[in-house]
C-alpha cells in the first residue's frame, strides 16, 4: 500500500518545483534564524533571493558532523528552545555525539514518513509491530514508535536486551513485524533456535531492519531463519532518524522521501556533484524542518542514486545499500577495503555463521588483515585436515575480491561477542602505531 500516493508519486517536475520552493524558503529561514549559515553565505556573497530553483542547491554552503561538533550544542538550532519539544542525538559511532532538536511538526513528519516507510514493507493497522531499536537519546526506538502508532499497528516497545522474555511476547501476543539492527535480528534468531522455538510458532512476517550496513547475503540469512521478509530502512539523527528512505516491495533500492530530504552524491575529494548511478558521499538538504534544519549535510554514507521508473508506482528517487561509511572504508597496503565485501563472502559460504570480525595491524612497516570468523556448530570438529581447508577456501575468496591476503582465523562457534545494537566489526590497531 502507498500511504501517501500525493507525495510519493509525483511527477518528477511537480517534485522539483516543490522541492524549489521549500528550498527558497529553508535559505531564507536559517539566514535569518541561524547565524553559522547567514555568515557562510556572506562570506560566498550569497543571498536567500539568489535561490530560485532546486538546481541552485549546488551554489550553497555544505555542512559537515565537524561543524556540528564546533557548534555543540545547540548552535544550528533554528527554533528558539520554546518550540522544542524532544532532543535526540546521534549514536557517536565515529565520536562525539551530536544533539539534535525537534519541534512538534518536525516530529508530526517524521511519523509521517515512517508510516510511509511502514506502508511499503505491507504493514497494515492490523499488524502488531515490535519495536527493537534502542529506546533513549537513540533515534532508532523513538523514531519507529511513533511511525506504527501514526499508521495505526499496534507497537510493543521491547527495546533490545531481555531477549527471551521478547521471544516469547513475539509468539504469545502475535507479533507480526519488527524493527531492529540486522545484527540484533541475528541475535534473535539465535535466541529463538536456542529455545526451541520454531520460526512458524512466531509469526513474524515483515522486519525493518537498518541503523547499520548490511548485504544481501545477510538478509537471506535473517529471512531464512526468521521466517520473514527484511525490508531496509536507512535514516540518520542529523537529518531525522530512521525513515529517510524505504524499500519497497521491489526491494530493489531504497526510495527517498525526498519532499522533505534532498538527496545529492558528491565526489568525497572534489566534492563535485556526482549523476546518477556513480557512487559517492549522500549529501542531505532538510527541506522542511523546523527544529535543526541543514543545508548540503555530508552523511559520509557512500551510495549512488538510481535512475528510472520503479514499478510500485513510487516515483521518489531511490538509492542502492549503503557500501559502509567513508570512514569505515580500510585503507590496507593501499587497497580500499569495505567490511561489507568481507560479509558477503562469509555469508555466502555455509560453513560459518555471520559473525566476524576483522582485526587490522601493522607490523614491519606492513598492514596486516586478520579476519577472525565463526564457524557453525556442525562444521566445527577436531579434523585438523578439514579445518585447514575450510581456511584455504576463505583465504582464496577473500584474496580474490579484496587483492589482498587476509590471515584467516576460524573461531569457535559462539565466541564472536553479539551486537544487539550496531555491531562493530573492525577493530584497526594501527592508531596506536
Ligand atoms: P551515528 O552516525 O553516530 O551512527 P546515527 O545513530 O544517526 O548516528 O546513525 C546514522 C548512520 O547509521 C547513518 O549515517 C549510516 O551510516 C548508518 N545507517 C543507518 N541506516 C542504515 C542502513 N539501512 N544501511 C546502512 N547504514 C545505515
Ligand atoms: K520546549
Ligand atoms: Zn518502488
Amino acid at each position: 500500500m502507498i500511504w501517501n500516493t500525493n507525495k510519493e508519486c509525483m511527477s518528477r517536475e511537480q517534485m522539483r518545483e516543490l522541492q524549489g520552493k521549500r528550498l527558497q524558503k529553508l535559505v531564507t529561514y536559517v539566514y535569518h534564524n541561524v547565524p553559522f549559515y547567514r555568515s557562510r553565505m556572506q562570506e560566498m556573497d550569497l543571498s536567500p533571493d539568489d535561490i530560485r530553483t532546486i538546481d541552485d542547491i549546488v551554489k550553497l554552503p555544505f555542512t559537515t558532523k565537524q561543524d556540528l561538533r564546533d557548534n555543540y550544542p545547540y548552535g544550528l538550532q533554528a527554533a528558539p528552545p520554546s518550540e522544542i519539544v524532544r532532543v535526540h542525538a546521534s549514536s557517536g559511532t565515529t565520536g562525539n555525539p551530536t544533539i539534535v532538536g525537534y519541534t512538534r511538526r518536525d516530529l508530526s513528519i517524521w511519523s509521517e514518513v515512517m508510516s510511509r516507510c511502514l506502508s511499503a514493507y505491507g504493514v497494515t493497522r492490523d499488524d502488531t509491530f515490535s519495536v527493537s531499536y534502542g529506546y533513549g537519546l537513540f533515534t532508532g526506538g523513538l523514531g519507529a514508535h511513533y511511525g506504527v502508532e501514526n499508521l495505526g499497528a499496534t507497537v510493543i516497545p521491547a527495546s533490545t536486551g531481555n531477549t527471551e522474555k521478547h521471544v516469547r511476547l513475539i509468539r504469545d501476543l502475535h507479533i507480526t513485524g519488527i524493527a531492529c539492527t540486522p545484527s540484533y535480528a541475528l541475535y534473535l534468531a539465535e535466541v529463538v533456535e536456542k529455545m526451541g522455538i520454531k520460526k512458524e510458532e512466531l509469526g513474524l512476517r515483515i522486519g525493518a531492519f537498518g541503523a547499520e550496513p548490511w548485504t544481501e547475503n545477510m538478509r537471506q540469512e535473517i529471512q531464512e531463519r526468521l521466517g520473514l521478509k527484511g525490508y531496509n530502512i536507512y535514516g540518520l539523527s542529523e537529518i531525522m532518524g530512521p525513515g529517510v528512505s524505504y524499500e519497497c516491495q521491489e526491494q530493489h533500492g531504497s526510495h527517498i522521501n525526498e519532499d522533505h530530504f534532498f538527496p545529492e552524491i558528491i565526489d568525497p575529494e572534489t566534492l563535485e556533484p556526482l549523476p546518477y548511478g556513480k557512487t559517492g558521499e549522500l549529501v542531505f538538504t532538510t527541506l522542511t524542518k523546523e527544529g535543526m534544519p541543514l543545508l548540503r549535510y555530508r552523511t559520509k554514507d557512500l551510495t549512488s542514486l538510481m535512475d528510472g521508473e520503479c514499478p510500485c508506482g513510487r516515483t521518489n528517487v531511490r538509492m542502492t545499500p549503503i557500501m559502509g561509511r567513508s570512514d569505515d572504508m580500510l585503507i590496507i597496503r593501499g587497497i580500499n577495503v569495505f567490511p561489507s565485501q568481507v560479509e558477503s563472502v562469509i555469508l555466502g559460504m555455509k560453513e560459518f555463521e555471520p559473525q566476524y570480525l576483522l582485526v587490522v595491524d601493522r607490523v614491519n612497516n606492513l598492514d596486516t588483515l586478520q579476519v577472525q570468523v565463526e564457524v557453525r556448530k556442525d562444521f566445527f570438529t577436531d579434523d585438523m585436515g578439514a579445518m585447514l581447508n575450510l581456511k584455504k577456501t576463505l583465504s582464496d575468496k577473500l584474496k580474490s575480491v579484496l587483492s589482498i591476503s587476509a590471515d584467516v582465523k576460524l573461531m569457535e562457534p559462539n565466541s564472536i561477542v553479539r551486537s544487539q545494537g550496531k555491531s562493530k566489526r573492525v577493530w584497526d590497531k594501527r592508531v596506536l602505531v
